[in-house]
C-alpha cells in the first residue's frame, strides 16, 4: 500500500523529537475527531467480532450472564478529552456507521482528521484512512490511542502522524497551542443505554455517575499491562490532575454541570496515589459531600487504607486484579485477596475481581482448580482475560523473543476473550478457549448473577453503615437503599424464578436476600415485587428468547461541535 506516514511520534510530545510536527494552519484548522466505524457485534472483513461488542460488562464480564447481564456503552473518553482542549473547531463523531463518518467527510472539508483506535480495530482505521485520501485528500491524518503501538503500524495504515502515548498535549502542540496549559475537564456521563433484565432503564439526569480521568497509565508495569506500556511502562504514568485539591475542583464541577454524585474515576490505580485521595477525603468531609466513586486499584494501594478510609472517601465499587495467586505479581504480594475481599464486602463496597487464564505456570490439571479459586471469592462481578501478549508490552517482547507468537493470529482476534495467541507450553489454543468459556460459566452457576450479589452487597453495607455517625456515611447508604431497595427485590422476586433452572441452591440463597430485603425496607418497596416482579420475570424471559435468536446491541451515533461557527 501506499504509505504517507511523516512521522510516528513518541510518547511525550515534551521529550520528543526534535522537529514536531504542526499543522500550518494552527488552532485554526477544522478538525474532526473520529472512534471507528460500526457495527461491532457482528463479524465483518474489516476486524469487527460479535464476540468482541461495545459493552464492557457484557463483553468481558458478565458475557455468560444471559439476560442478566449488564449492558450498557461508554464514550470514547480519549477524543472526548482532546476535543475538550484544543481551541481549534471541532467535531467528535462517537461510534459512526462508514455513511456518517464519508458524509462528514464530504460535507465540511477538516484540516485535520484525527482517528482513535485500540489495536483489535486496525483494519478499520485503515480503512477510514483509505476513506479520508478519496473524500478529503487535503486533510492531515493522525492516528492515536493504543492501535499506535503496533509494530510497523506506519506501513500498514495511511496516516501522516501516528501518535504514540497521551494525546491532549500532543494536540495541543500540533495545533500551535500551550502544550502544558490546564488540563479542562469534559463533561462525561459514564455509560449510557443500560439493559438488563429485558429492560433499558430509564436515562434520567444525575442518575448515572460521571467519568473523571484523573491520569493515564500505571507505574506498577506488570508484565501484560497494556494501559502501564502504552504510557510509559514501569514507574511511569501521565497525570492530568496532580493534587486532591484540583480532582475536588473537576468533581465539583461535574457534580453542577451533570447533576451527579457519584463518580467513575478512569485511573488505572487510583487508591496508589493516597496522598491525593486524603487531601480528596479531607475536601469531601469540609464540604460534607457524599459522593460515591468506583476506583480501579490494586491490592497493594488497597491495602494502604483503612476499611473506614475506604468508606469515607465514598468507595462503593471496587475492580482489582486478582490475576492468580501463584504469579509473583508484586501488587499482589502479601495479600489474601478472599479475605480483602470479603472484608470489602462487608462493608458494602462492590467488588469486581479480574483473573487471567492461561498464564505460564496453568496446564490441563491446575487450571480448574485455579478457577475454582478465583469463582471461590465470590465477587460481586469476576473478569476473566487470557493471558495475551499485546503489542507494547513487556510480555509481548519477551514472547516474541522466545518465538511464540502466533504470526497468522489477526490483530482483530487479539482482545483477551477468544483463543490464545501465543504458543502455551501446556494449553493449547482451542483449549484456552474452553477454559476461558468455563470459567465465565462456573463463577454464574456458582454465585449467580451479579445483580443479585450487588444487591447482597449494598445491604450488607446499609446494615452496618445505618446509624453510623458520620451523617456522609450514613446519608451514602441511606439514599443508595431508598433508590434501590424496591427495584432490587423485584428483581430478587423474577431472579430467584428463573435462576432455578441453573441452579436451585443459589435460587433458595437469592430467595433468602429478598426476604431480608423486604424486612429492612420501606412499604412501597415491600409491595414493589408483586407488581414489577411478574412484569420483570416477562422481559427477562422474552430477552432469552431475543439473544437465542442473536440478538445484539449497537451504540447510537453521537456528533457533537465544539468551538464551531456554522458557515
Ligand atoms: C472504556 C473502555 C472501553 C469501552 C469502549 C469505549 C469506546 N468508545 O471505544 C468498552 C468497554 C466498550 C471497551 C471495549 C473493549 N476494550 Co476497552 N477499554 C476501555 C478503558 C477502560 C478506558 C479507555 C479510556 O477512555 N481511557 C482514558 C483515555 C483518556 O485514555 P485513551 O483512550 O488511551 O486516550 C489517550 C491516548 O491513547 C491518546 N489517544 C486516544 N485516541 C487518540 C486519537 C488521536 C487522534 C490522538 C492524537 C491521541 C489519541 O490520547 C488520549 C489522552 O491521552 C481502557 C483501559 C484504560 N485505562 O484506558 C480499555 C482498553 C482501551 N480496552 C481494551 C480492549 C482490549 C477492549 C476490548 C477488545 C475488550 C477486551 N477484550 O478487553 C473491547 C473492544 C470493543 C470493540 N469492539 O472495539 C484495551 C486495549 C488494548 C490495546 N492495546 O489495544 C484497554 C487498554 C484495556 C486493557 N488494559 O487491556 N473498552
Ligand atoms: S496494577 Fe493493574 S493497571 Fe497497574 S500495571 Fe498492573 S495490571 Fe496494569
Amino acid at each position: 500500500m501506499e504509505n504517507h506516514a511523516s512521522s510516528v511520534d513518541l510518547v511525550q510530545p515534551q521529550t520528543g523529537p526534535a522537529i514536531f510536527p504542526q499543522h500550518p494552519k494552527g488552532a485554526q484548522a477544522k478538525v474532526l475527531l473520529s472512534s471507528v466505524f460500526g457495527p461491532y457485534a457482528q463479524d465483518d472483513e474489516f476486524g469487527s467480532r460479535a464476540i468482541n461488542p461495545m459493552e464492557l460488562y457484557h463483553n468481558q464480564v458478565t458475557r455468560a450472564q444471559g439476560s442478566f447481564s449488564l449492558r450498557m456503552f461508554h464514550r470514547s473518553w480519549g477524543i472526548m478529552l482532546i476535543q475538550a482542549n484544543i481551541s481549534a473547531p471541532c467535531t467528535l463523531l462517537d461510534f459512526p456507521e462508514r455513511e456518517d463518518f464519508a458524509r462528514e467527510l464530504r460535507t465540511q472539508a477538516y484540516d485535520v482528521v484525527g482517528i482513535s483506535s485500540i489495536i483489535v480495530n486496525v483494519g478499520k482505521v485503515r480503512e477510514m484512512c483509505r476513506m479520508v485520501r478519496e473524500l478529503s485528500p487535503q486533510s492531515e491524518i493522525v492516528v492515536g490511542g493504543h492501535v499506535a503501538a503496533i509494530p510497523g503500524i506506519e506501513t500498514m495504515i495511511d496516516a501522516d502522524h501516528i501518535v504514540r502515548g497521551e494525546g491532549v498535549r500532543w494536540m495541543r502542540r500540533y495545533l500551535g497551542e500551550e502544550e502544558n496549559a490546564p488540563v479542562r475537564h469534559p463533561a462525561i456521563v459514564s455509560g449510557f443505554d443500560t439493559r438488563i433484565m429485558g429492560i433499558r432503564l430509564p436515562q434520567r439526569r444525575g442518575a448515572t455517575a460521571a467519568t473523571i480521568i484523573p491520569s493515564v497509565g500505571c507505574p506498577m508495569g506488570c508484565n501484560f499491562c497494556t494501559t502501564s506500556a502504552f504510557f510509559g511502562g514501569k514507574g511511569k504514568f501521565v497525570n492530568f490532575f496532580e493534587t486532591g485539591d484540583e480532582l475536588f475542583e473537576v468533581m465539583r464541577q461535574m457534580e453542577d454541570e451533570l447533576g451527579v454524585s457519584s463518580f467513575f474515576m478512569m485511573d488505572e490505580n487510583f487508591l496508589l496515589h493516597r496522598e491525593r485521595a486524603m487531601r480528596l477525603l479531607e475536601r469531601m468531609k469540609e464540604t460534607g459531600k457524599t459522593w460515591a466513586m468506583s476506583v480501579f486499584a490494586s491490592a497493594n494501594a488497597i491495602r494502604k487504607y483503612t476499611m473506614q478510609e475506604l468508606v469515607e472517601l465514598g468507595v462503593s465499587w471496587l475492580w482489582m486484579g486478582l490475576e492468580s495467586p501463584r504469579a509473583g505479581y508484586s501488587k499482589l504480594q502479601g495479600t489474601d485477596t478472599q479475605e480483602l475481599t470479603r472484608e470489602l464486602r462487608a462493608h458494602g463496597i462492590r467488588v469486581q475481581g479480574s483473573t487471567i487464564i492461561g498464564l505460564e505456570h496453568h496446564t490441563p490439571d491446575n487450571i480448574v482448580a485455579e478457577i475454582e479459586h478465583a469463582v471461590s471469592h465470590n465477587t460481586d462481578f469476576h473478569q476473566f482475560m487470557l493471558y495475551t501478549p499485546v503489542p507494547g508490552t513487556p510480555l509481548y517482547e519477551q514472547m516474541a523473543a522466545e518465538g511464540r507468537l502466533m504470526n497468522d493470529v489477526e490483530y482483530a482476534d487479539v482482545h483477551g476473550q477468544f483463543k490464545f495467541n501465543f504458543r502455551h507450553a501446556a494449553i493449547s489454543r482451542d483449549d484456552s478457549k474452553r477454559f476461558l468459556d468455563w470459567a465465565f460459566w462456573r463463577d454464574f452457576e456458582l454465585n449467580g448473577p451479579s445483580l443479585y450479589r450487588i444487591a447482597r452487597t449494598l445491604l450488607a453495607g446499609w446494615q452496618r453503615y445505618k446509624d453510623w455517625p458520620d451523617v456522609r456515611v450514613r446519608q451514602r447508604f441511606t439514599n443508595e437503599m431508598k433508590r434501590l431497595s424496591g427495584v432490587y427485590s423485584s428483581a430478587l422476586w423474577a431472579m430467584e424464578r428463573e435462576f432455578r433452572k441453573v441452579d436451585r441452591k443459589v435460587s433458595q440463597q437469592i430467595r433468602a436476600l429478598r426476604r431480608e430485603f423486604q424486612r429492612e425496607s420501606g412499604v412501597v418497596s415491600r409491595l414493589m415485587p408483586a407488581v414489577l416482579g411478574p412484569m420483570l420475570l416477562w422481559t427477562t424471559r422474552r430477552e432469552e428468547r431475543r439473544l437465542a435468536r442473536g440478538k445484539t446491541y449497537e451504540p447510537p451515533t453521537i456528533l457533537e461541535r465544539r468551538n464551531w461557527v456554522e458557515v
